[in-house]
């Protein structure tokens, strides 16, 4: 039990409880928050109208056909910046160690909480207990040695679960998941792995280090120690965000401009969603490009107004690449983000906007979904907005 000091904590079906909490009788239905215009997405549903397939990232068309007798509602942003701001305080009450991750996770490192409020378990339950109380919401926690355990295990036995790994359980906990579920385990490396047999973690124990370090350098190093439930990161609490990015790897490498565009803004809407979550917008925007040859560019811009929104990422970042000739050689790797970051102040309304920019973008979205039929492009803005 000496060695459970961190606590993975993440609500559950954030948005879609709140909206159950707000209208009871909406409890124990098929809760779907996001857009609710043609071309929206999921942003979640209640574990009611998961049992039907919907899921977070979802385009709402597809849902509707999936569940028809869902409840669907637009996402209210504030609403639940609210809620969040309350489970924190909830849990920064616990240890200043709060280390938060989104709008409705954190880790906390409890190491030295005991004699104020008892074991890693107790002190487990008294959060759950007191988000309960004061939220009327649930919330599934981990307890682990580490970061990584923790957080698994949070996710373990949603909703309203609370998964305890200790030194003796992490093998069998781990044996069995699905190699994907392991960070910094994406498509592309799933697909190499793939190719040794790999899908599970236990596959990955007969492998020393070296032999993984050789195959697939510092990444390989990694899996190797994930996969034997080694992690050393410290909980860090002031950890102010400095940037906000997402980069992506391709099974191969490619020179289509067009798919290469429709990841960009699959990737735009990540990082515009991370920054909503944490009410951060930025002053620049950065792109990197990796060409088969692993070299590798970087490429900054900083407009005159911060920016939050997939759009104005999006187009920053194209602009980037466009205006340096950077979609000449087959691409491995790109990657989006957003650094400088402030706080996201009240939206002002913006008597200038031109109404002909969202047009010309929502012919752009509708071309790139005709070509490629990519089920996450969609409008993350349209999440905040509906
Ligand atoms: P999650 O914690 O990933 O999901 P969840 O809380 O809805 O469900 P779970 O019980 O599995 O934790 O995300 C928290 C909230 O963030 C979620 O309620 C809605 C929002 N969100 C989006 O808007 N878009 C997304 O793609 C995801 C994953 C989440
Ligand atoms: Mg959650």
């Amino acid at each position: 039990m000496k060695n459970l000091q961190i606590l993975h904590a993440d609500m559950d079906a954030f948005f879609s409880s709140v909206e159950q909490r707000e209208n009871p009788e909406l409890k124990g239905k098929p809760v779907i928050v996001g857009g609710v215009s043609r071309r929206g997405v999921v942003a979640t549903a209640s574990y009611e109208a998961r049992k039907f397939g919907v899921h977070s990232a979802m385009p709402v068309a597809q849902a509707r056909k999936l569940c028809p007798q869902g409840i669907y509602l637009p996402s209210r942003h504030q609403l639940y910046q609210q809620v969040s701001r309350e489970i924190f305080s909830i849990l920064d009450k616990y240890t200043p160690l709060v280390e938060k991750l989104s709008i409705d996770e954190a880790f906390l490192d409890i190491k030295g909480c005991e004699r104020l409020y008892g074991n890693p378990v107790k002190i487990a339950k008294l959060i759950k207990a007191d988000v309960k109380q004061q939220t009327e919401l649930t919330i599934s926690i981990g307890l682990s040695i580490n970061k990584f355990l923790a957080k698994l295990a949070s996710d373990y036995d949603k909703p309203d679960g609370l998964t305890i790994v200790n030194a003796n359980s992490v093998k069998s906990f781990l044996a069995d998941l699905d190699i994907k579920k392991i960070w910094g385990v994406g498509d592309a490396f799933a697909a190499q792995l793939a190719q040794l047999n790999i899908f599970k973690v236990r596959d990955v124990w007969p492998y020393s280090q070296e032999e993984l370090r050789n195959r697939f350098g510092k990444a390989g190093s990694k899996l190797f120690l994930l996969c034997r439930g080694i992690d050393q990161r410290q909980v860090s609490p002031g950890s102010e965000i400095k940037s906000v990015s997402h980069e992506e790897t391709f099974a191969e490498n490619l020179l289509d401009k067009d798919k290469l565009l429709a990841y960009l803004f699959k990737m735009s809407e990540k990082v515009s969603f991370r920054l909503h979550s944490n009410s951060l917008k930025g002053k620049t925007v950065f792109i990197k490009i990796r060409y088969a040859d692993f070299s590798t560019l970087n490429r900054q811009i900083s407009p005159a107004d911060p920016v939050a929104s997939a759009e104005k990422i999006y187009y920053l970042a194209k602009e980037l690449l466009e205006s340096n000739e950077l979609f000449s050689h087959p691409v491995r790797l790109l990657g989006v983000g957003v650094a400088n970051l402030t706080a996201q102040k009240q939206q002002q309304l913006n008597l200038f906007t031109k109404p002909d920019q969202n047009n010309k973008l929502d012919e752009t979205i509708d071309e790139l979904k005709r070509k490629y039929g990519f089920e996450k492009i969609s409008r993350a803005r349209k999440l905040y907005l509906d």
